[in-house]
């Protein structure tokens, strides 16, 4: 049986008299796992084969241990309560361990690879002791496409399992695949870093002080330590669908972007497929399941937050998810803001993260509902009515749920293809300055303006939010190499394909707010609302939408954009869409530090770039 065995094992159904259980045919998969067993000494391993039977084993588990708590008001769904000091991914703890500095660049944090290494086999000797050893096959994207992109998650977290069961294809028929083709995969090491000596008792979220969440890029390798949440952990996500991937994405020419990818589809059935990057907590979730408000109008969910963008043999640049789950912000989730979200999560076999539970057994958020139930506990586990002066949900709380589950999600997300991108949205949390929405004059232009995005920090990594800092293409926790030549690849990009086949960009902001500095309400209602700006867009792609030109790029002229039935005056609109001198004056020499940073990396197309947007702007 090589599902279970204990790791003192001596033969196992498959016959090998070995010292170490056969757990797979895989041979460079078996050899890893005796390695990390011998390293972690965990007391069981369990290779996981993802069917019902064993997450209903696993929830089980988990609820017997404390760490989930079955919802008494949707049994298939349950609530974890992660300790209080590991609620989001821990940038300053992110490593980029490429053997020369240089390619790590100005925004990862880098260490000599030997020497990283050296730190966290000491950390993992003896680390899974008392624990299961769970080994998580993984395919990222779908196991018939061209290239199937296996992973291995080796991980002493049964939270961590079952978190990959829903956000990746996982288990025995994705195990079959990678022993019949021997195929390579990237290996995932998680430990939570925090053994149990012989009757020690666990607690609900075991977890380390000590935390590291490292990437080896020539290796594609993964090592993680210390942190059971979210990107810190669950390995497929942005560890390899971004950092991994986009490094592999640059050695073989195509793009691992943090985007959403949603279908358009118009009043005149032309569909388009639009792709958007915008920082995490900025509401791609959102935007990918958005319900329209204006007539006429579909929008279809095929990602909300990795996209691999690929050229097909039509030139054209083609968009897939290769993730099988969403992992949502929950707070600002409502009937309101995002039923399709809340849709979603109604159907149960999800885990939700750090939120409030209600009375009679069900989940709530700030946002869920406009008034907040009159007693509920929180997401610390302590009684909470109203008046408390703190939120119930911790603001980087989350849901964990299928994407099939999604109503509107697109018949094309089963296309192991993906989908031609027509525009690509870029987007930041800016109070002042970003006008709504911005076209790129070009492709250079689109590249620039997605080098210099910025966006104010929000609670989904851990730190101060609220401040204003630079994201390339909302990738600045994500790009594994260095994120001048990943400008260049961007550029790059941009010649493989003939100009009138390339997306066209956008630069949007929903954030702006009244006053000059930014400090009254939101000026753009956003949400549903942001149809109107999806419709400009196709407008724009079809050429029948008017746009002026200005210092920053192309904006809607006034009246462009649809405000039917929308309460939104005159006034209001245009300072939504303002090119404001001023404001730009103050940005440029903050572009100007940012380029700086990086010295001879940053492609002299972008310095261009920058030049014009100076000279435009003063002449
Ligand atoms: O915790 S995650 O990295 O998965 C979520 C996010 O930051 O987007
Ligand atoms: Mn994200």
């Amino acid at each position: 049986d090589r599902t279970t065995g204990t790791t003192t094992g001596t033969t196992t159904g498959t016959g090998r008299a070995s010292a170490a259980p056969r757990w797979t045919t895989h041979e460079a998969l078996q050899q890893w796992i005796e390695e990390v067993v011998a390293l972690t000494t965990p007391d069981r391993v369990h290779v996981c084969d993802g069917s019902d039977a064993e997450w209903t084993r696993l929830t089980d588990e988990l609820v017997a241990t404390g760490t989930l708590l079955r919802l008494d008001a949707a049994p298939t769904s349950f609530l974890a309560r992660s300790d209080p000091d590991d609620v989001a991914r821990v940038e300053d703890r992110t490593f980029i361990c490429s053997r020369d500095p240089r390619d790590a660049g100005p925004t990862n944090n880098w260490l000599d690879p030997d020497e990283m290494k050296g730190i966290l086999t000491e950390l993992y000797d003896g680390s899974m002791r008392g624990r299961t050893l769970y080994v998580v096959p993984f395919v990222m994207g779908r196991l018939d496409a061209e290239h199937p992109m296996f992973g291995v998650e080796l991980t002493d977290s049964a939270y961590v399992a079952a978190s990959m069961r829903i956000m990746t294809r996982m288990g025995a028929t994705v195990l079959r695949e990678l022993e019949r083709a021997q195929a390579s995969f990237v290996p995932c090491l998680h430990s939570v870093g925090m053994p149990l000596a012989d009757g020690q008792s666990d607690v609900a979220w075991p977890s380390n002080e000590t935390k590291y969440i490292v990437q080896f890029p020539e290796e594609r390798m993964i090592w993680s330590y210390g942190s059971g949440y979210g990107g810190n952990a669950l390995l497929g996500k942005k560890c390899y669908a971004l950092r991994i991937a986009s490094v592999m994405a640059r050695d073989e020419g195509w793009l691992a972007e943090h985007m959403l990818i949603l279908k358009l589809t118009s009043p005149q059935q032309e569909v388009h497929y639009v792709a958007a990057a915008f920082p995490s907590a900025c509401g791609k979730t959102n935007l990918a399941m958005l319900e329209p408000t204006i007539p006429g109008w579909t929008v279809e969910t095929l990602g909300d937050d990795i996209a691999w963008l690929r050229f097909g043999e039509d030139g054209r640049l083609w968009a897939s998810n290769p993730e099988f789950g969403l992992f949502g912000v929950a707070p600002g989730t409502g009937w309101d803001t995002n039923p399709n979200a809340m849709r979603t999560i109604a159907k149960g076999n999800s885990l939700f993260t750090n939120v409030a539970l209600t009375d009679d057994g069900d989940v709530w958020w700030e946002g869920m509902t406009e008034e907040p139930p009159a007693h509920l506990v929180d997401w610390r586990g302590e009684d909470w009515t109203p008046d408390a002066d703190r939120p119930s949900s911790h603001p980087n709380s989350r849901f964990c749920t299928p994407i099939s589950q999604c109503p509107v999600l697109a018949p094309e997300y089963d296309d192991p293809r993906g989908v031609p991108i027509s525009a690509i949205l870029f987007g930041g949390r800016r109070r002042t300055t970003i006008p709504l929405v911005t076209e790129a004059r070009d492709w250079a232009h689109g590249v620039f303006m997605g080098a210099t995005l910025s966006s104010e920090t929000t609670a989904a990594a851990t730190g101060r939010t609220g401040v204003v800092r630079r994201d390339p293409m909302a990738m600045l926790p994500f790009i594994g190499y260095d994120a001048g030549d990943y400008f260049g690849h961007w550029l790059d990009v941009g010649k493989q394909a003939d100009a009138d086949r390339l997306p066209k960009v956008f630069y949007v902001n929903w954030f702006r707010r009244e006053g000059a500095a930014g400090d009254g309400g939101f000026l753009w209602p956003g949400f549903g609302e942001n149809i109107r700006v999806l419709k400009w867009v196709v407008d724009r792609l079809e050429g029948r939408a008017a746009a002026k030109d200005t210092p920053v790029g192309r904006v809607p002229t006034y009246g462009a954009i649809d405000t039917t039935g929308l309460d939104v005056p005159e006034e209001r609109m245009a300072a939504a869409l303002r090119v404001d001198r001023d404001e730009w004056a103050r940005e440029l020499p903050q572009i100007q530090r940012w380029f700086d940073t990086f010295g001879d990396t940053l492609p002299s197309m972008l310095r261009d770039e920058l030049e014009t947007l100076r000279a435009r702007l003063t002449g």
